[in-house]
């Protein structure tokens, strides 16, 4: 192992400006990063109250600033998951392309893709905490909350098209100046990404733009809610891939070289991102078993269809896996599991990495119960959702990100981590929470618990609770694990970005872009680049999966909407809080 140059500390610390030059790229990623991490701060704040609710204490009875438990749970949920997601994905998914491709992004797009988020943001903020979009992050009519949280909403996604766009754009520059090479792997993972987005957007787009602005400003009397919950949820599912599929290009293309590695299989790596572009959005059925008025034919084909996604999220196990076994025996690691000791595990960045990786066994396991249409029955709308969730979304991309933060903001600033023993700490205690989490919730699911309710408000549970005392009392106990991991990762966070030292631009933290084995054995072999792959050359047209995903989502959703247009239902606004 090479040890990396002692850190030459500048004194006085360097004009900020300075730290920017050459890349003045960092700054606006910087500006995504950190506004997406206090957003996920407050929205966070709130989740250990939840968690206490379902151990029945209550404690919103003392939160002046919150008038219901549902406008916190509406925070909750919209700032976690769809607001800090998108931010910290939109300054991740620009930066890394943009270096991996050594094109400078145009600066005045970014900065317009971060202001209209961020006003979207500001505007939905204010209808939510002013207790007049306590819609929940699903916003299903006929709840009809302010003007201000949709055109939030529509401002923030469009932020995130802008950014998406500028990648797209770059992309196809860099082929026409590149002819016949291949593009490097975290570019390329990171515009299939984008190119997913783009297809599976379209749905809450229309739902916001179309139906709910101009009924929430009165224009149009009422809306179909089957109509628009099936546009939602056309998004709504592959939202989920626009949040795991970042954590992906990670462990693919970054985590084997923080482990000290190489990747296994690149190609396998393409495959894998080709199928989510294809798989992602042709599915979002499977979240409408119980709605009524959909056709349970096409609820059958999009179920079978869900499950084809167990074939790339099993590529990418067992591709991964093998990267890190590599790793380990690059340090002298061997036998069946021995080789794991060998791996670094006093390193924040790797660890966090890798218990993000072990939750999201669990988690796909309980989405496959989710996906099918007999089992769903059983938990549709119970507890268990919220359990799977906060370990797919919750852990395996938050811990992910966590993990990403680590070296990312040291790199975007030149401040070094402030606590790498507090960083572990912080890693581990999330990891815990979120496995005691989705233990209880998992379990009282299974008893029958409903999601989305305030305990020390409701009635005719009290035989349901009395049987799932011990999976209450997990959830809450978890709670408060959680709070300690988030107190100990923001601290490290805003001690790191308040720090005053800056190391030389020498001792910058690399960007962990790693190698291929094919590559390596290449330079070992003849010290020129590896044979290119038949398959990757075909993988490299995404244009052409590109126009494929479109076809088949089109194939899979037009009955169904165009049965929905001809026969509206449209129902007019309702306030229940
Ligand atoms: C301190 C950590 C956290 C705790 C203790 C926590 C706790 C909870 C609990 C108990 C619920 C269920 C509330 C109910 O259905 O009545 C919930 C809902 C939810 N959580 Fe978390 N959570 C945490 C972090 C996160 C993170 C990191 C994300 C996403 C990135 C997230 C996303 C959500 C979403 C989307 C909902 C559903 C909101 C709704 O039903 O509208 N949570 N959380
Ligand atoms: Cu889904």
């Amino acid at each position: 192992m090479t040890t990396a140059p002692p850190p030459t500390v500048s004194a006085p610390a360097l004009p900020t400006e300075q730290v920017y030059l050459g890349h003045p790229e960092k700054k606006v990623t910087l500006y995504f990063l950190v506004t997406g991490l206090l957003m996920l701060l407050i929205g966070v704040a709130i989740g250990p109250l939840q968690a206490l609710n379902y151990a029945n204490i209550d404690v919103y009875q003392y939160l002046p600033f919150l008038k219901s438990y549902y406008q916190g749970l509406s925070l909750h949920g919209v700032l976690n998951a769809l607001v800090f997601t998108t931010y910290f994905i939109s300054g991740l998914l620009l930066y890394l392309p943009c270096r991996a491709l050594g094109v400078r992004p145009n600066l005045v797009v970014a900065w317009a893709a971060y202001w209209t988020m961020t006003i979207g943001v500001l505007m939905a903020a204010w209808a939510v905490l002013g207790n007049n979009a306590t819609l929940l992050y699903t916003f299903y009519p006929p709840l009809q909350g302010s003007p201000l949280f949709y055109i939030g909403a529509a401002l923030l996604v469009v932020g995130s098209l802008i950014i998406a766009a500028q990648v797209i754009v770059i992309w196809t520059g860099w082929k026409r100046s590149h002819p016949g090479e291949i593009t490097p792997l975290a570019a390329y993972m990171s515009v299939a990404t984008w190119m997913m987005w783009v297809i599976a957007s379209l749905g809450l787009v229309v739902e916001v733009v179309v139906f709910l602005i101009p009924w929430s400003l009165g224009w149009t009397k009422g809306v179909d809610p089957l109509l628009a919950r099936t546009l939602f949820w056309y998004t709504g599912h592959a939202i989920v891939y626009f949040w795991v599929l970042p954590a992906y290009i990670s462990w693919y293309a970054l985590l084997p070289r923080q482990a000290g590695g190489v990747i296994a299989s690149d190609s396998m790596a393409r495959l894998s991102f080709v199928l989510f572009l294809l798989l992602s959005t042709p599915v979002g059925l499977h979240h409408q078993y119980s709605d009524t008025g959909l056709s349970i034919g096409w609820k059958t084909v999009q179920m079978l269809l869900t499950f084809l996604v167990v074939v790339p999220s099993m590529l990418t196990a067992f591709s991964v896996g093998a990267s890190l076994e590599l790793a380990a025996q690059a340090r002298g690691g061997g036998g069946y599991f021995g080789w794991t000791r060998r791996l670094p595990w006093k390193d924040p960045v790797f660890t966090a990495q890798v218990l993000a990786m072990i939750s999201f066994i669990p988690g796909g396991a309980g989405g496959i119960v989710n996906a099918s249409l007999a089992l769903d029955t059983a938990v549709h709308n119970t507890a268990w959702i919220p359990g799977h969730f906060h370990i797919t979304v919750g852990t395996a991309t938050t811990l992910t990100f966590f993990a990403i933060s680590f070296w990312l903001l040291p790199h975007l600033t030149r401040k070094p981590l402030a606590s790498v023993k507090m960083a572990l700490w912080s890693a581990w205690l999330w990891f815990w929470g979120m496995i005691i989490f989705a233990v209880g919730m998992h379990w009282e699911g299974l008893i029958g618990i409903p999601r989305r309710t305030y305990f020390a408000g409701a009635t005719g549970l009290s035989e349901m609770i009395s049987r799932a005392q011990v999976p209450l009392a997990l959830t809450g106990i978890s709670g408060m694990v959680l709070a300690v991991a988030a107190v100990l990762y923001f601290t490290v966070i805003f001690r790191t970005l308040l720090g005053r030292t800056r190391v030389s631009a020498q001792a910058e933290v690399p960007i962990p872009f790693s190698q291929s084995l094919a590559e390596v054995e290449a330079l070992a072999g003849n010290g020129g680049s590896p044979k290119i792959a038949g398959a990757v050359r075909v993988l490299e047209r995404l244009w052409v999966f590109f126009a494929l995903a479109l076809a088949l989502v089109m194939v899979m959703y037009l009955p169904t909407f165009i049965s929905l247009l001809l026969n509206p239902h449209p129902v007019p606004g309702l306030r229940l809080w």
